[in-house]
């Protein structure tokens, strides 16, 4: 009743898509906690290209009021693209797949204390009627939930440092073999263990496809990792073309699109590295690195310090850059499926 079935085009393609639109229709009728945006609605109606975007980046990441405004650029360059937004969050207990600008304040000034929601926080922050920023793995749930194909980001979680002993290991991964989606970052952190990452990625069969003009696997606030990725992609057409052909197979996993910082910021991406390094090892010392979900955090504010606000307009760049090439790809993605 509350959302109509598109007649042709991507929920018609396999059983899949088409069991999709019908979730999102029937979690809507069983009254589940969930507001499209009618915006986001009715692109999503009319087989418009959309675009997710995260919100633990506003409520986690990036201080106030500086998140406000990266969030409406990021909003604002996937439209330069052709597609729609839909930036996800939690409003007092409801997922918003799409979120007005008064929310999306609300949720940047963090009076409220937003709490950061992964899959496991989900349920318990919704019967909390929490306010919260989700990050990359319920990101994907209602992306996926929602039938959006591409989600934009800055980083992917992974497998942290020292990560063999504490298994200290992002839900984001796993997240990513469950939600057929194509979620594009600029790899992940050097805070992370990358070689482990990338072990662990094909473990899980997520492909990982660099974009650009190098296989190496970018490193967040660097174009180097020193480790390279099994594919690489040029274009926008031959990623939405890897992600088509996987799901035209009914596999129902998602891919990793890894898009390095832009060039002229990588000068200031080196001297990043050793804030990270520092702070990484400070957070062993004072064993915030033991404490789950803050762990994250603590060391991106601590970079920011330490590299006194530079490492935070090399992100607002990085994420931008994310914005575009994610808008770029769904825009031929669709043009793959209709
Ligand atoms: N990486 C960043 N900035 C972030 C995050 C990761 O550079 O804000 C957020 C993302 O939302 C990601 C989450 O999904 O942190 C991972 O947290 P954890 O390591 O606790 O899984
Ligand atoms: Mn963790």
């Amino acid at each position: 009743a509350l959302l109509k079935l598109p007649t042709r085009g991507i929920y018609q393609q396999a059983s899949r898509c088409a069991s999709t639109w019908s979730q999102l229709s029937s979690a809507l009728e069983r009254n589940a906690p969930l507001d499209v945006h009618p915006e986001v609605q009715e692109a999503l109606a009319t087989n418009q290209p959309v675009v997710a975007l995260e919100t633990t980046l506003v409520t986690h990441g990036f201080p106030y009021p500086e998140n406000l405004e990266l969030s409406k650029s990021l909003e604002q360059i996937v439209r330069s693209t052709g597609s729609i937004p839909a930036t996800i969050g939690m409003i007092g207990g409801r997922v918003k797949i799409g979120m007005g600008e008064n929310h999306l304040q609300q949720l940047a000034e963090k009076k409220t204390h937003p709490v950061k929601i992964s899959r496991r926080d989900i349920a318990p922050a919704i019967a909390m009627k929490a306010d919260g920023g989700t990050t990359c793995s319920a990101t994907l749930i209602f992306a996926a939930l929602a039938g959006i194909k591409v989600f934009a980001t800055g980083g992917l979680g992974g497998v942290h440092r020292g990560g063999e002993n504490s298994m200290d290991v992002s839900a984001d991964l796993m997240e990513l073999t469950r939600c057929p989606v194509g979620l594009v970052s600029s790899g992940v952190k050097s805070i992370l263990d990358i070689g482990r990452t990338l072990e662990y990625l094909e473990t899980l069969g997520v492909p990982v496809v660099t974009y650009g003009t190098s296989s190496e696997f970018p490193a967040f606030f660097s174009r180097h990792s020193g480790f390279n990725a099994p594919w690489n992609v040029k274009d926008p057409m031959s990623a939405a073309s890897i992600l088509h052909t996987q799901w035209q197979l009914g596999m129902e996993n998602g891919a990793l699109i890894a898009v390095p910082i832009p060039a002229e910021f990588e000068e200031a991406g080196m001297s990043i590295q050793e804030a990270v390094d520092q702070a990484v090892a400070e957070s062993e010392q004072n064993g915030i690195n033991k404490r789950g979900k803050e762990a994250t955090p603590w060391l991106l504010s601590r970079i920011n310090e330490l590299t006194r606000g530079k490492s935070l307009l090399s992100n607002i760049a990085l994420l931008e850059n994310t914005a575009l090439v994610g808008g770029n790809i769904a825009v031929q993605y669709h043009k793959l499926v209709y």
